[in-house]
């Protein structure tokens, strides 16, 4: 059944990307499975915020977390590399066709999962964020580093063996599967060696720093480029559900689209 939906994952990616309405190429996705009751899922109210959702709220028969990254190809990376201080219009695009790629999948996986008699679901908390705090009660990235998808860089981006220039997604299900367990490795190359710190070097705003990240900088951007970029939609949603949070695509990622950590492929 992993493989199942390791390749309905991967298919449904291919043909998204294949329509005509869809302008941004993807690599091939990554799957992981964590564990619905290992004690880090179980401390994530701890770690994050107490109102942080546990996948039983989700769930209550949750026994896995099916935790999916999908990379973009370099192309985009590189449309964002050139446009100074702003994200480049395909980065924008980008983000919001894999918000909605994501919105699409997971329901189809969903389906898949009750054709197999599992049940499965998915937490709308995971496409809002508290405004002031900037901080969500679904964390898509804690959840993939269950899985053993990665590990996190000082970029503040979960990176990936295949790079960490994409975007994640969740989908909790009552399926028996075996689950995989968090990399034992050290993937940043900075905190493994105190090498590189290009991220840094690349943020325009301050945000990110060795030290730690600042996300109300770094949000203050990607609200400037959400007034610029408001012909692709706003895929997030308000707090209570009431439509879109912003008037465009809040986005920059200079942290990431210039990076020896957004394509590498590491063993
Ligand atoms: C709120 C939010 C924002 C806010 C606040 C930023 C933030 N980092 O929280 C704003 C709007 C500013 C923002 C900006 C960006 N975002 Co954003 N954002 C989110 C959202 C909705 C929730 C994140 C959250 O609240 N997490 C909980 C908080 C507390 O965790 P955290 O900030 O990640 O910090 C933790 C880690 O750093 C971790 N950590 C650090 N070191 C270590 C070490 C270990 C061992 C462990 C276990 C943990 C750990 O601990 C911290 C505290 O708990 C997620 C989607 C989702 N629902 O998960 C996307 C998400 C995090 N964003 C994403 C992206 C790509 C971006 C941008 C590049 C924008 C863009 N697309 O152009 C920038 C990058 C900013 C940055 N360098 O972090 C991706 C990240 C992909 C990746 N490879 O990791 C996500 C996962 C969306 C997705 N569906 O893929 N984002
Ligand atoms: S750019 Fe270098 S220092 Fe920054 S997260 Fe990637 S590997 Fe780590
Ligand atoms: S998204 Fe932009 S402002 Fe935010 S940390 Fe990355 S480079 Fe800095």
């Amino acid at each position: 059944m992993k493989q199942t939906i390791i390749d309905f994952i991967r298919a449904y990616v291919q043909e998204y990307q294949s329509r005509d309405t869809i302008a941004t190429s993807y690599g091939e996705p990554l799957v992981g499975f964590a564990d619905a009751h290992h004690p880090y899922i179980q401390s994530l109210p701890q770690l994050i915020s107490p109102t942080h959702e546990l996948p039983q709220n989700v769930l209550p028969e949750a026994r896995i977390i099916i935790a999916y990254f999908v990379p973009f190809t370099r192309d985009i990376a590189k449309s964002n590399r050139t446009t100074g201080i702003l994200a480049s219009p395909e980065w924008a695009r980008a983000y919001e066709e894999t918000n909605a790629l994501f919105g699409e999948l997971n329901e189809a996986l969903i389906r898949l999962i009750h054709e197999k008699a599992g049940l499965a679901g998915i937490t709308p908390k995971a496409t809002t964020f508290d405004q002031q705090r900037l901080i969500s009660d679904w964390s898509h990235r804690h959840i993939a580093y269950a899985a053993g998808l990665g590990t996190f860089g000082i970029n503040n981006m979960l990176l990936t063996k295949h790079g960490c220039c994409g975007r994640f997604s969740t989908v909790v299900t009552n399926l028996d599967l075996a689950p995989d367990a968090p990399a034992d490795a050290e993937y940043c190359l900075y905190k493994k060696n105190g090498s590189c710190g290009v991220c840094v070097k690349n943020c325009p705003t301050g945000a990110l720093t060795a030290e730690g990240y600042d996300r109300h900088k770094c949000y203050a951007l990607c609200r400037e480029n959400a007034k610029i970029y408001t012909q692709f939609g706003s895929s997030y949603t308000n707090e209570d559900g009431t439509g879109a949070n912003s008037e465009g695509s809040e986005v920059c990622g200079k942290c990431v689209t210039s990076s020896p950590c957004a394509f590498w492929r590491l063993k």
